[in-house]
């Protein structure tokens, strides 16, 4: 056998040590832009994305709803392959058909309505929200929207006109999609995030957002987000069904495919992007993956792949490690295999981007992944606790939870992912089915993690991802200096004990 010398190490064992922070290096100034796919010196990535973040390609994780939360976020999601090659382009072509702009209902009014037609029309109807059109048809020029949060405001006024109260279109732009008004219910104004939350008949939440800076001379809302470009989406494909599999969902739009195995150093690997490769030349972007050394990184670097994935056992919901004894810490692994990309690029003038997959606890690992030399971060646990994911939210005791199950447990049977040859079938479990902390939208999350990394760039005086691969510092730190970093020698406060 050979040893390795070095132990696996973990994030939590790292922290990084603050470089100089120039006056210019501020979070407004730094850009988290990262590349999806390979490239040659001097050139940029064909793909890229705007916040180094993907989502994981789980059933539990990342469906088209997910996929065009993150796209509208500036991320990616990679849709689940654990499904028919039918259900799977589905999805695809929900996210690249999905339109911009919203559509007025039925139950529309004129500027010159009043207040009690509102009401009155709300309580035949039950919706809370009424689209104002300029000759009162679902088809007029839309011109503004009258909310719940109008009616509290104005009860005494019941004769004025909707003009007076109504939110004009020029302060509106539609972060929804594809509803039309008259298909949501329970519609409460949420204050903190400025926007209308909607629920849609299928039970999923969507928002109107409302921006000040709106463009006036812009009237058509599909023109205001993203023009008719549709969104960036990924889908995960395996090593069995390629050859049925792959052509759909190129037909359908993908922007991007990764095979997804936990274990991405093989022949069969080797084999799907040959295919790909034959068949559509470089057109077609594949990533292939999981490797946790230079070996496995230079051999699907080889085999062609347009990035590659990297970690195995360390997903929050693996038991790889215990079930097979095959792994590495995600740490340890990364910085391998960072070495090996950059090694290879030196030498060939090719930059392969890598992902960091699995193992992220707190927002904080993200930036030491990102110093470590990942290209941007695959997460399951962190995006399945949020409004947008697939799965049921529930109250289990005094908390809400989300479900959380792993592609290898016995609910997602996603043995394509395990597949070393011979018989079809999941013949033991490599993941659990579980509960993660409801967290809330996707959007306010995404935007908490962000600040914190952006300010932890410029603490090591870092603009971007490719400055902060140069420039980051790292230290091991000790078990005693571990306790150090959390709040010690003080009694916490918390609500019970402080009587607040
Ligand atoms: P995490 O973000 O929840 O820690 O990890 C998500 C990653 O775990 C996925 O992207 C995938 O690589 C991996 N995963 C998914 N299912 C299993 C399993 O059944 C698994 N063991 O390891």
């Amino acid at each position: 056998a050979i040893y390795f010398s070095e132990p696996s190490r973990t994030f939590n064992e790292y922290l990084l040590i603050p470089n100089l922070t120039t006056k210019s290096c501020i979070p407004a100034n730094v850009t988290l832009k990262a590349p999806l796919v390979k490239f040659n010196k001097g050139e940029t990535s064909p793909l890229q994305v705007n916040i180094p973040f993907a989502s994981a390609i789980m059933q539990a994780v990342s469906d088209n709803r997910m996929a065009v939360a993150m796209a509208q976020c500036g991320g990616i999601s990679f849709i689940y392959g654990s499904q028919s090659v039918r259900d799977q382009v589905v999805m695809v072509k929900k996210v690249k058909n999905y339109k911009a702009g919203f559509v007025v209902s039925r139950c529309n009014l004129t500027p010159n309505h009043t207040l009690q037609d509102v009401l009155h029309l709300k309580e035949k109807t039950g919706y809370s929200t009424i689209a104002v059109t300029e000759d009162g048809t679902s088809t007029g020029k839309l011109l503004g929207i009258v909310t719940s949060r109008d009616y509290r405001l104005s009860r005494d006024d019941r004769n004025k006109p909707i003009s007076e109260f109504m939110t004009p279109f020029s302060e509106l732009i539609c972060g929804k999609i594809g509803i039309t008004l008259s298909d949501a219910n329970d519609l409460i104004w949420d204050h903190k995030l400025n926007c209308l939350p909607i629920i849609d008949d299928t039970q999923h939440l969507h928002y109107l957002v409302f921006r000040k800076d709106y463009d006036r001379n812009k009237e058509n809302p599909n023109e205001l987000l993203d023009g008719n470009k549709s969104y960036v989406v990924g889908a995960g494909i395996n090593t069995r069904d390629y050859e049925e599999r792959v052509p759909a969902l190129v037909q359908a739009g993908v922007d991007i495919l990764c095979i997804d195995s936990s274990d991405g150093y093989s022949e069969w690997q080797q084999e799907t992007i040959s295919y790909i490769r034959k068949t559509y030349g470089k057109e077609v972007k594949v990533g292939g993956g999981n490797v946790v050394d230079k070996e496995g990184f230079l051999f699907l670097a080889e085999a062609g792949a347009d990035f590659i994935k990297v970690g195995i056992g360390g997903g929050s919901i693996c038991i790889t490690r215990e079930q097979k004894g095959i792994g590495r810490g995600q740490a340890s692994a990364l910085i391998d295999v960072a070495a090996a990309r950059n090694e290879y690029f030196e030498q060939t003038g090719v930059y392969i981007p890598i992902c960091s997959d699995g193992g992220i606890v707190h927002d904080y690992h993200i930036t030491l992944a990102l110093a470590m030399g990942a290209d941007f971060i695959m997460m399951g646990r962190y995006f399945a606790r949020f409004d947008e994911s697939p799965t049921r939210k529930l109250k289990v005791g005094n908390n809400y939870v989300k479900e959380y199950w792993a592609e290898g447990s016995n609910r997602a049977r996603n043995w394509q992912r395990y597949d070393l040859g011979g018989e079809k079938g999941l013949v033991f479990e490599e993941g659990v089915d579980s509960y993660v902390p409801y967290a809330g939208s996707l959007r306010e999350n995404l935007a908490n993690t962000i600040s914190k990394i952006k300010s932890t760039m410029c603490s090591c005086g870092s603009l971007s991802i490719s400055e902060f691969h140069q420039k980051a510092r790292l230290t091991l730190i000790s078990s005693t200096s571990l306790v150090e970093g959390g709040a010690h020698d003080v009694i916490v406060k918390d609500n019970q004990l402080s009587g607040e």
